[in-house]
């Protein structure tokens, strides 16, 4: 018997192609299509996004922040009015991740100890903890379809025993996060997370570990932290293997649409990143062919669109010199734009790797989609 043989399988894998995987998660809220990418709407809201522009640009889940809503509006104000999905209007699935990784770039005076976290609330300097268990019951209250543990992420680069510490700690909050999760309604999943910075040796005894206590799916955290890229791909090349083959595979917090490329060439299924709406809020947007940066002075008197072949109107029809002006002029709209026009890029994209993984020509996807990328804009 497999140690996840009790974890029910939501997962089916529909294609391969080298490593690369498409399949369906189906979720109480929904069915995921793989590789999917997931905008980030950390405090109940996508920045400067309505949801149905969420849901038209291609998204199928989107990912919340316990850490956020469970010190404003607060976990329990949210289930008293119905859960997430109706307190927000996103009526489909919503991943949550577990905190510890915002409470460790966003508060003051945090201590990890064996049993949680403390902290200051970034909001008005309240005395927090956060333990795995508290986590959870954050999650199942926020009516989340997929939880995730709480784990300790350990920047890099970082000395071995402090990467060593946080992954073997990691590993007792995932078995205390699998106990607490037990009582959750059938359909809701929960996630282990993968830690183990750069060191191979202990991203296997993390995936091993995990393995051993059995999740609904596997997510790779602890990198996009400062190390390198091809550190980041090599520690998916350690990592991937030894997950279970019919399991969801999540790579936490990346990344650029090059990351997103390499990592499903590798056997991820999911991602989430802020840099499509962040970055639209700074006035860049994500193309065919590569990043722009509309407050330079080039597009002033250009009256093109980003891709005059975009199937997003915005992209298609908004002229780069509206967009400059809207940008320079700090014109909420030319942030609204932006963050519409990155996350309908950011699905394409995604569009594109299921449709070429489910016809076997997943190579020759990579291979356009990164000469495109490499002639620029111009
Ligand atoms: N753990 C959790 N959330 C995360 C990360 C992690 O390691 C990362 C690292 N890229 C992003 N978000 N829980």
């Amino acid at each position: 018997m497999n140690p996840d043989d009790d974890v029910p399988n939501h997962f089916e894998l529909l294609a391969t192609d080298g490593a690369a995987r498409t399949g369906r998660l189906t979720t109480p809220h929904g069915v995921v299509r793989t590789p999917a990418f997931m905008p980030v709407g950390t405090a109940g809201a996508m920045k400067g996004m309505h949801w149905r522009e969420v849901r038209d640009a291609g998204a199928d889940i989107v990912l919340g922040n316990t850490y956020h809503l469970m010190l404003r509006p607060s976990a329990e104000r949210i289930a008293a009015l119905g859960g997430l999905q109706r307190f927000t209007g996103w009526n489909g699935p919503m991943l949550t991740d577990s905190g510890g990784f915002q409470v460790m770039s966003l508060s003051d005076l945090r201590k990890v100890s064996e049993n949680a976290v403390t902290f200051r609330s970034h909001i008005d300097g309240a005395k927090v903890e956060l333990s795995p268990e508290r986590s959870i019951e954050v999650q199942r209250l926020l009516g989340s379809d997929i939880a995730m543990q709480m784990d300790e992420c350990v920047r890099l680069p970082a000395e071995h025993a402090d990467i060593e510490r946080a992954m073997q700690l990691s590993l007792r909050w995932a078995e205390r996060s699998k106990r607490a999760f037990e009582s959750a309604p059938a359909g809701y999943m929960l996630f282990g997370i993968v830690q183990g910075g750069d060191v191979p040796q202990l991203r296997h005894a993390s995936a091993r570990g995990l393995v051993a206590v059995g999740f609904h799916g596997y997510a790779i955290g602890g990198l996009a932290v400062g190390e390198p890229q091809a550190v980041m791909l090599a520690m998916i090349d350690e990592t991937a293997p030894l997950l279970p083959r019919e399991r969801p595979r999540y790579l936490m917090g990346v990344g650029t649409p090059d990351d997103i490329l390499e990592a499903v060439k590798r056997g991820i299924d999911m991602f989430d990143c802020v840099m499509p709406t962040r970055n639209g809020r700074h006035g860049v947007a994500f193309t065919r062919f590569g990043q722009v940066n509309l407050r330079n002075a080039r597009h002033a008197d250009d009256p093109r669109p980003l891709d005059e072949e975009s199937s997003w109107p915005s992209t298609r029809n908004c002229a780069r010199a509206y967009l400059h002006h809207l940008v320079k002029a700090g014109e909420t709209l030319g942030a609204m734009l932006l963050s519409e026009i990155n996350v309908a890029y950011y699905q394409s994209l995604m569009r594109g790797v299921r449709d070429a993984i489910a016809h076997g020509k997943f190579d020759e996807f990579y291979q356009r989609t990164r000469e495109d990328w490499a002639r620029g804009d111009i």
